[in-house]
């Protein structure tokens, strides 16, 4: 039996779950960001290391500019509710993508996060924004190459292929969990998830409590892993 040391959830159904209440889709991404306070405490009193959640993929800005406006004042919403809790918990914030494409002042609250909880030594709560898998794989290859360039030598395998990737500090994916029903990765996390286990659940991402969450992990502990091997 293993531990469950990293958790990354894709936080689907926002949008449907308030349509179908008949609220706007952004009072489904308020209700959703306490509910990422809600499981990272119940992840952090569970014992678990690291829980990776997408917020915002390479993808969203396809959406109106209203919704992409909306979503990202979220961070200042949890930022402001939250931090005192976090810092309570020993929460460290990370964040893994490309953040340079993020609009400054959402970058700067970002930056505080990170800053005020960089001292922390309990779970890691780490917030991929504006992140893409492929586009993380072609960086890590393009960092690479400019090593390559500057004299580095060096000979690519897995393990320092890892040390490219945005998670290189965190430790393997054990578990992804994706609510609201769709059963696929969306380019999350695709290098990283190659032995994890996955969950698909049908309740949307504002009605995950922390007592579906605890389910996703004891359904977790009661699978034999076995990485490819036989035994
Ligand atoms: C919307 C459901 C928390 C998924 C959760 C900008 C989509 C609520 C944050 C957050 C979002 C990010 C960084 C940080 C503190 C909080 C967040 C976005 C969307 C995209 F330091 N929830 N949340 N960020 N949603």
């Amino acid at each position: 039996m293993s531990e469950c040391k990293h958790v990354a959830i894709i936080m689907d159904g926002n949008g449907r779950w308030a349509k179908s209440k008949g609220y706007p889709r952004t009072q489904g991404h308020l209700v959703g960001t306490d509910n990422v306070r809600n499981i990272a405490i119940a992840a952090n009193d569970a014992g678990i290391k690291a829980l990776t959640v997408y917020a915002f993929s390479t993808e969203n800005w396809k959406r109106s500019k209203e919704e992409v406006d909306y979503l990202m004042k979220l961070p200042f919403v949890f930022f402001k509710k939250f931090i005192d809790e976090l810092m309570e918990k020993n929460i460290k914030i990370t964040m893994i993508g490309e953040m340079s494409e993020i609009p400054k002042d959402t970058a700067k609250v970002l930056q505080k996060a990170i800053d005020q909880t960089s001292s922390n030594t309990g779970m890691v709560l780490n917030f991929a924004m504006n992140y893409g898998s492929r586009n993380e794989i072609v960086r890590a290859v393009n960092n690479i190459l400019n090593d390559v360039k500057s004299g580095k030598e060096i000979n690519v395998t897995e393990e320092n292929f890892n040390d490219y990737l945005y998670t290189n500090n965190l430790p393997e994916v054990d578990l992804v969990i994706r609510t609201s029903g769709e059963q696929r990765i969306s380019n999350f996390l695709l290098w990283q998830i190659a032995y994890s286990e996955l969950i698909f659940t049908d309740v949307p991402w504002p009605e995950f409590t922390p007592d579906k969450f605890l389910e996703c992990l004891d359904n977790f502990k009661n699978r034999d892993r076995r990485f490819g091997g036989i035994k």
